[in-house]
């Protein structure tokens, strides 16, 4: 069985104004950190190359199509490719995916340790809202500027690990681990930009937002016996705060490394997938103990319909 450093670059905030070559320097110099500490493979955030766009509202269809990127690696983002080949790292990290056909996605990628793209996904979970919303505090466009994800939740071997990807909201959803439990993931590895404050509830307080992210985070650890590493882009974005608060979980769901500021910052712990074995085999070995006969509802009906 194998075992990997896994590393999380939790990134600081990226103004409107930085350039993505600016980022890719601060991205490179995370995983400088992160080769001096022995990790092998490497997690950054969802949309680690700019600022989070959705909140902000467009209509120039031009203005937006800015923040998406149409080719994978691209200029901009080939030295992180180079430079993660040449130290032996596995990367993972979320981006603006705009396809030749014109689609666009919120979109993850991981590697191998020699820099060779290995799988792709793309969010499934879009929260937010399409039109501008005046009622909230700030705006979440996730549902204007991206599609839902058309590539499911897919595992891959990789570096010796079953492993797969989701972005930010799917943290919050079972589904989204159990899809891949049933594939035998071993590391799900995720990027999240989650505002502290919520658009609808100013008073919900960080503590209960953090509080929320780990116990997503942790409950889909251990339900499905696999480690998670949920990495946050964090820090005050054009007077907009994104909460920190990442983590790297064990099948267990303990936490077993957590950043402690709100910026460019690594945290890493060594993972022994051999750990993920008991879970599997015990009380979540999924072919002795699942009723699929009992859960016809959870792809057959999408919104809630009570008892009449
Ligand atoms: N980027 C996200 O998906 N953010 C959501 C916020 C809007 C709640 C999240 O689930 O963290």
């Amino acid at each position: 069985m194998t075992k990997l450093v896994i590393g999380g670059a939790q990134m600081g905030a990226i103004q409107k104004a930085d350039s993505r070559e600016a980022v890719v320097a601060r991205m490179i110099d995370l995983l400088e950190q992160a080769a001096a500490k022995g990790v092998e493979m490497l997690v950054y955030p969802e949309l680690a190359l700019t600022t989070f766009f959705p909140r902000w509202y467009m209509e120039d269809q031009a203005e937006v199509d800015q923040w998406f990127e149409r080719e994978m690696p691209n200029g901009a983002t080939q030295p992180l490719f180079d430079r993660a080949r040449d130290l032996g790292i596995a990367i993972t990290f979320g981006y603006a995916e705009l396809t030749p056909e014109g689609r666009h996605f919120n979109t993850s990628i991981v590697t191998d340790r020699k820099g060779e793209i290995v799988g792709k996904y793309r969010k499934v979970h879009l929260p937010g809202h399409v039109e501008y919303d005046p009622e909230r505090s700030h705006q979440h466009l996730e549902k204007r500027y991206f599609e839902p994800g058309d590539l499911g939740f897919n595992v891959w071997r990789n570096e010796g690990v079953i492993m797969g990807m989701a972005i930010c909201n799917d943290r919050r959803w079972p589904e989204t681990y159990r899809v891949m439990g049933l594939q035998g993931v071993e590391l799900i590895t995720l990027g999240y930009n989650t505002p502290s404050v919520n658009s609808q509830m100013g008073d919900e307080g960080l503590a209960k937002r953090l509080f929320h992210s780990k116990l997503s985070l942790q409950a889909g650890a251990y339900q499905n016996a696999t480690f998670v590493a949920g990495i946050a882009k964090a820090g005050v974005e054009d007077g907009h705060p994104l909460m920190g608060g990442s983590v790297i979980v064990d099948p267990n769901g303990f936490i077993l490394a957590e950043a402690s500021s709100e910026e460019d910052e690594l945290i890493f712990a060594p993972c022994d997938f051999a750990d993920c074995a008991f879970g599997k085999s015990t009380i979540f070995d999924f072919a002795r103990h699942r009723r699929i006969e009992h859960y016809g509802r959870i792809t057959s009906q999408t919104g809630v319909i009570e008892p009449a």
